[in-house]
């Protein structure tokens, strides 16, 4: 089903006439209640009044991660503090955390984007949803959570962890959709096989899963083993949490609730839009919320859009899967490494499995080193020596052809590396940069 019609089928003319009244609308409403805002704009001389197209859009400044830090707590608050209704933080790896609060409104805005890209996903009002995001300041399960309110889904809020309970759970209350990272779903089937169940047969039949990359190859991979239908969404704490975009059952790409999220992309380095199918960083302006609009905010993710329409009746634009970030990027040697790149291959090799991690390892005076973990099948595991080490060559020369430079691979036995209920740890940087 499409849960909001009016807005997600409309004539794309039309609704952009509405996002650049939003447009105009918000610019005003920060320069008159965020001084951070005022403050900004009036550096680059740029007023509501200088919006007069969509285009326009780009005489507004960039608003970044480190923006947000530097006014940390509240300092982009619009609404003053006892009008947000709800804060949640996303936490980072150095310096405070990103803080971002909500008002009334905005939780009703989440529940309404949120009950779209359920329904999206292949959700209906009625059936039962197991949500094993993460609860608490992570946006996730409570993304989740109102979406489902507002669609009236049944709501098992399990929340990630206690593997066995979650799954027990499932057999006996027998839900039809799931939603938790890929990295979950993935940890989930051992538990369920040493529970000495068959993941086959599980009720779950779509599958609701980001916050984290995952390539198609997983997506096979997860679908297979619970033979269930696995769709994209993506969304981060800044924006509202999950629920920015969502991809549907055809499977190409996600749309992006564009009446209130305008984006666009834009090459990391030149700030400048890059054209229709190309990679670049997503930008996003939130267009209607309240307590804490962002213009031009840096998602510091790597996408391609397209508009075309799609098959299944929404006319918003599609974003590719994230194929990167431009802060995850790890240079080595000179030379920029995606772990989607290293990812892709090993999905390509028969054997190994989709639970990896990379080490970036700099031994004093010497050169970057790149060590790859891979886990292998128990039963090559048990083979021979030499099927081993033909394996683990196999590994280093594929990833060497698509990364130009030498590695190192390492094949560990199933369950070595570290499983992850949120979001997975690929790369390990003990460099002291
Ligand atoms: O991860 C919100 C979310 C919760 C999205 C549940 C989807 C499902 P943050 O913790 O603020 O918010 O992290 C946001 O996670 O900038 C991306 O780099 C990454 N991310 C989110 N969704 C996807 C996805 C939530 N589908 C950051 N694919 C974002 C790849 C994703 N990366």
């Amino acid at each position: 089903m499409i849960w909001n019609e009016k807005y997600e089928c409309m004539d794309p003319q039309e609704l952009k006439n509405i996002q650049l009244e939003r447009l105009r609308n918000v610019v005003n409403y920060v320069y008159e209640k965020v001084p951070f805002y005022k403050n900004r704009l009036n550096t680059y001389g740029v007023h509501w009044k200088d919006i007069k197209s969509l285009s326009d859009i780009k005489k507004l400044p960039f608003t970044t991660k480190e923006d947000l830090r530097d006014n940390y707590p509240f300092g982009l608050f619009a609404r003053p503090l006892n009008e947000m209704k709800e804060i949640h933080v996303s936490s980072g790896t150095t310096g405070n955390p990103t803080v971002v609060g909500y008002t009334r409104e905005d939780i009703e805005l989440w529940m309404e984007v949120m009950a779209r890209a359920i329904a999206c996903a292949g959700g209906n009002p009625g059936d039962m949803i197991q949500i094993a995001y993460g609860y608490g300041l992570f946006t996730g399960g409570l993304g989740f959570h109102y979406g489902a309110l507002k669609m009236e889904l049944t709501i098992i809020p399990t929340s990630s962890g206690q593997t066995k309970r979650q799954l027990k759970l499932m057999q006996d209350f027998k839900p039809r959709i799931l939603a938790c990272t890929p990295s979950y779903a993935l940890y989930m089937v051992d538990e369920a096989k040493e529970m000495g169940m068959e993941p086959k047969n599980s009720s779950w039949e779509i599958g609701i899963f980001g916050a984290e990359p995952w390539s198609d190859s997983i997506r096979k991979e997860i679908e297979e083993i619970w033979n269930m239908t696995a769709l994209d969404v993506y969304g981060l704490s800044e924006i509202i949490g999950p629920g920015v975009a969502q991809e549907c059952s055809y499977k190409d790409g996600l749309h992006i609730f564009w009446d209130v999220f305008y984006p666009e992309v834009i090459n990391p380095e030149t700030g400048e839009e890059v054209k229709e199918g190309e990679d670049g960083e997503l930008v996003i302006t939130t267009l209607t919320k309240i307590g804490m609009p962002l213009l031009r905010y840096r998602t510091r993710d790597i996408v391609s859009i397209k508009y075309d329409r799609c098959k299944c009746g929404r006319t918003s634009p599609r974003i590719s899967k994230i194929k990167g970030r431009t802060d995850d990027m790890i240079v080595v040697r000179g030379i920029n490494v995606f772990p989607s790149q290293i990812e892709h291959v090993l999905l390509g090799i028969e054997g190994t499995q989709p639970h990896y991690q990379i080490i970036v390892d700099r031994k004093a005076h010497s050169l970057d080193e790149l060590e790859i973990w891979v886990e292998v099948e128990e039963k090559i595991f048990s083979d021979e020596v030499k099927k081993l080490e033909e394996l683990q060559e196999k590994i280093k020369k594929e990833i060497e052809s698509v990364l130009g430079i030498i590695i190192k691979v390492k094949l560990v036995e199933p369950k070595t590396i570290e499983r992850s209920m949120g979001k997975a740890k690929r790369v390990i940087d003990k460099r002291q940069l």
